[in-house]
């Protein structure tokens, strides 16, 4: 999280959100990069006159660096005594020693302080044109009354508290409620089936749910709360559900469930931060609550999809709510494409200064059209690399000098006090550059994961065990000439097609290319000459009518010439869509699994966010093997 410290006065909230928020999603001001306007506490950093000395200085002295970042942006009960104590090697992984804070006082009370009427939530509700506001001081007033109704229920410090909500402000006041009392939450996405809640309600061995009686998202009402009642017959740890009203719809209460109380809420001007991404994912987490809230920003809770009513909510949303910067994911930006640039034109954007992705590989062609149509060419687009065990982003575009060039498709610069580099299979430093390799990270920074919750062993075996002495992000990367990353996409997506190793993604963002196709997902599957055959999932934008052989024709060349002959997909399958998880990734698992023909072995789908699509896949795939059969 980026962004400036000491706000005192209303001048500095608003301008905030166009200056320095700005800068968290790694947007730059007018002027060459001055430090001081986003790091103030860098003036006592010795020798730091520029973007490229404190990065250089966040990493040869990362102590020194994140000691000043954590002690002026934070409020600590207790200072540290110890900046870190971490060694990679071990995954020993400890920051701030002998420090207290509370998150909810550092994300809520120091803004109350200074500028209490400042708007911190503006929910955009499902139905359009129904957006709520809610002041840094109203919020408090929730979260603190949250809090002790929870604490009168006996929920105390190291409890985990489940909240199964759809983004809204109770689900943030629910999460600052629980971090004030000192107690953990587990947020689960409010798609989840009862099944996938109450695994995660076992895993917390959670006493207490917050809920809602119904949710609403894209005009269809989800019984949520019905959908606890069922979970939680086969969670024996719970003994109290919280219910609070989304709609008017009276639910049935048990003797276990206890009503919340509606809470107000009135009307502001603000400037705005709108990451779309739902609180159940980590970015929902870091860029829709804590980070936003902690540096006293204006953060929009959007609570619909990206198509209801229609596939001109994002901008009609833009206009109405005069959003600066919009962080979206490449999958909702690939399907709006689908729609065509109309949607996007009706709506004023103007307020936008800059376009964020995250989750995926964006490829070229979502990328152009997200900086050409949705910013009109004038927003800088920062394609952000992170994950849930980085807590924040690690690999953007920005913050660098604010003329500096943006590779599309490329995160290209690690933030500061990341320490990015790529290993070979022998588990060696690659030092060159124009070189790919497994994304590591050598240097530990405050925001990483500490441990996996009940299972430490597990951490260190996946994160710290295949490159010893290094964080392995699970990634691939390639550094090209100029020393920028690229994101190539998992490791267990690499495909090696008769001795060429290469990324799937490369060759989806070949086959994305072409003006027919709104976006596609490769896989490898066993061959028996090649090792690994190209399988290609294909799926066409609206309205468009071609021979599929044809297609499959110009999607061979197309590969072939812009990667090479034997990246050509030996097989290519047409679908309406792919499989996606909730948050919107591919689950190319899944269609792996479906390619291998291993119907049995297609594992855990409950992050699926809509089965129907798994048997179109099968059927599909039967269909291409029965044409192919000799
Ligand atoms: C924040 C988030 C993490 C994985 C990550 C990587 C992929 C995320 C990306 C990206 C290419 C980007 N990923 N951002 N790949 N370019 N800009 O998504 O967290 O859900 O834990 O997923 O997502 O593979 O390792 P999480």
């Amino acid at each position: 999280m980026w962004l400036p410290c000491g706000c005192t006065s209303k001048y500095v909230a608003s301008s905030f959100a166009r200056r320095t928020l700005a800068s968290y999603l790694h947007v730059s001001g007018r002027s060459r990069c001055n430090v001081a306007a986003f790091m103030p506490e860098a003036a006592g950093l010795e020798g730091v006159s520029g973007r490229a000395a404190l990065r250089e200085l966040s990493v040869s002295n990362s102590e020194s660096f994140w000691a000043a970042v954590a002690r002026h942006r934070l409020c600590w009960s207790t200072p540290f005594h110890t900046v870190q104590d971490c060694d990679l090697s071990r995954g020993k992984i400890k920051w701030f020693e002998g420090g207290k804070l509370n998150v909810s006082v550092n994300c809520l009370d120091r803004h109350v302080h200074t500028c209490p009427e400042r708007v911190a939530l503006i929910w955009e509700r499902d139905e359009r044109g129904s957006e709520m506001k809610y002041t840094y001081g109203e919020l408090l007033e929730m979260t603190c009354r949250l809090g002790n109704l929870l604490r009168r229920h006996g929920v105390k410090r190291g409890d985990c508290v489940t909240i199964y909500m759809p983004t809204c402000p109770l689900a943030v006041a629910s999460m600052l409620a629980c971090a004030r009392i000192g107690a953990a939450h587990n947020v689960v996405f409010a798609g989840f089936s009862a099944d996938a809640l109450a695994e995660r309600i076992r895993d917390a061995q959670s006493s207490t749910v917050i809920t809602v009686n119904q949710g609403v998202r894209g005009g269809k009402v989800t019984e949520l709360k019905k959908t606890v009642d069922t979970a939680v017959q086969s969670c024996p740890t719970v003994k109290q559900v919280f219910v609070a009203m989304r709609t008017d719809n009276p639910v049935t209460m048990t003797a276990r469930d206890i009503a919340m109380e509606e809470y107000v809420f009135s009307y502001h001007d603000g400037d705005v931060f709108g990451c779309v991404a739902d609180i159940g994912w980590i970015t929902g987490h870091s860029y829709v609550v804590y980070g936003p809230l902690a540096n006293g920003a204006t953060t929009v809770l959007f609570e619909s999809t990206p198509i209801y009513p229609d596939p001109g909510r994002y901008w009609d949303m833009v206009e109405r709510l005069k959003i600066n910067q919009f962080y979206g994911a490449p999958t909702a930006i690939r399907l709006l494409l689908k729609y065509g640039d109309q949607w996007v034109n009706k709506y004023d954007r103007s307020t936008l200064k800059t376009l964020g992705s995250v989750g995926e590989p964006i490829n070229t062609e979502a990328w152009e059209w997200y900086h050409r149509v949705v910013g009109d060419g004038r927003c800088p687009v920062v394609d952000t690399w992170w994950q849930t065990e980085t807590g924040g982003i690690c690999i953007a575009p920005r913050p660098s000098d604010p003329d500096a060039e943006i590779v599309p498709g490329m995160a290209m610069r690690p933030f500061f006090g990341i320490n990015p580099v790529l290993m070979d299979t022998e588990g060696e430093v690659l030092t060159s550059n124009n070189t790919s390799g497994a994304l590591c990270m050598a240097q530990p920074w405050p925001g990483m994961a500490r441990t996996i919750h009940n299972d430490h062993q597990r951490f260190i075996d996946t994160y710290f065990q295949p490159y010893p002495g290094y964080f392995f992000t699970g990634d691939g990367a390639y550094r090209s000439e100029e020393g920028y990353y690229q994101i190539t996409g998992r490791l267990d997506d690499v495909i090696n097609v008769s001795g060429h190793r290469i990324g799937t993604a490369e060759i989806e963002d070949v086959v994305n290319q072409c003006p027919a196709v709104a976006e596609s997902a490769v896989v490898g599957y066993t061959h028996s000459i090649k090792g690994q055959g190209v399988y290609a999932f294909v799926v066409l934008k609206k309205g468009i009518d071609v021979q599929e052989a044809d297609l499959s024709r110009q999607l061979n060349g197309m590969v072939s010439e812009k990667i090479a002959k034997y990246a050509s997909p030996d097989f290519i399958q047409f679908a309406k869509r792919l499989p996606k998880t909730r948050s919107g990734k591919i689950m190319r698992r899944v269609l792996r699994k479906v390619v291998e023909s291993d119907l049995e072995g297609l594992g855990d789908l409950s992050t699926l966010d809509d089965p129907a699509a798994v048997q179109e896949i099968i059927q599909g795939h039967e269909k291409l093997l029965s044409k192919n059969r000799p």
